[in-house]
């Protein structure tokens, strides 16, 4: 041993400091998009209202495979996937989604750190002009907190997006099984 006692306490305890950095937010989203404790923050207001006013412009945008990952009645939050895919010569950036099976969906993506995999909230994201956003397990993603009711395997979940300049996309997703 060429290292002291004392320089390994040190040592320990920075790395615990370290640790407990990287282990909240990593341990809050662990559970695979199924139990990570809502933040603290209040998520974007609520988009509904707003996206089903008639005449809120849709937004150029496609989706594919649009899915909600399904998880036992007792998880309360879950996670929509799909890829969008933008034909406008014009980046958009989704700031917000609504749905009416959960009280507070909001944007997240998937962070890594120290080797754990964790989430956090985003203020939006960008599907690239003429390009795709894919969202999925692992990266970007709509995470639906709090859902108001199980899910069942083969329902459809309708989930509004919305953009900055107020245009919304409406979205079925599947409930699926991962
Ligand atoms: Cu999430």
């Amino acid at each position: 041993m060429t290292i002291s006692n004392k320089t390994l306490t040190a040592a320990a305890a920075g790395l615990a400091a370290v640790l407990a950095v990287l282990l909240v937010p990593a341990l809050a989203g662990q559970s695979a998009h199924t139990g990570h404790t809502m933040p603290a923050h209040t998520p974007p207001a609520q988009t509904a209202p707003a996206a089903q006013k008639a005449g809120a412009q849709a937004l150029p945008v496609t989706v594919q495979g649009a899915t909600v990952a399904a998880v036992p009645p007792s998880i309360r939050d879950t996670a929509a996937y799909m890829t969008l895919t933008n034909k406008s010569d014009q980046p958009i950036k989704l700031v917000g989604a609504a749905t009416p099976l959960a009280t507070s969906p909001m944007l997240m993506t998937t962070t890594h750190s120290g080797g754990m995999a964790g989430m956090k909230m985003v203020p939006w994201l960008t599907i690239p002009a003429r390009g795709t956003l894919t969202l999925q397990r692992d990266g970007d993603h709509v995470m639906l907190m709090g859902l108001k009711r199980p899910l069942k395997v083969g329902e459809t979940v309708n989930i509004t997006l919305k953009a900055t300049d107020g245009r919304t996309l409406n979205v079925a997703a599947t409930v699926k099984k991962n």
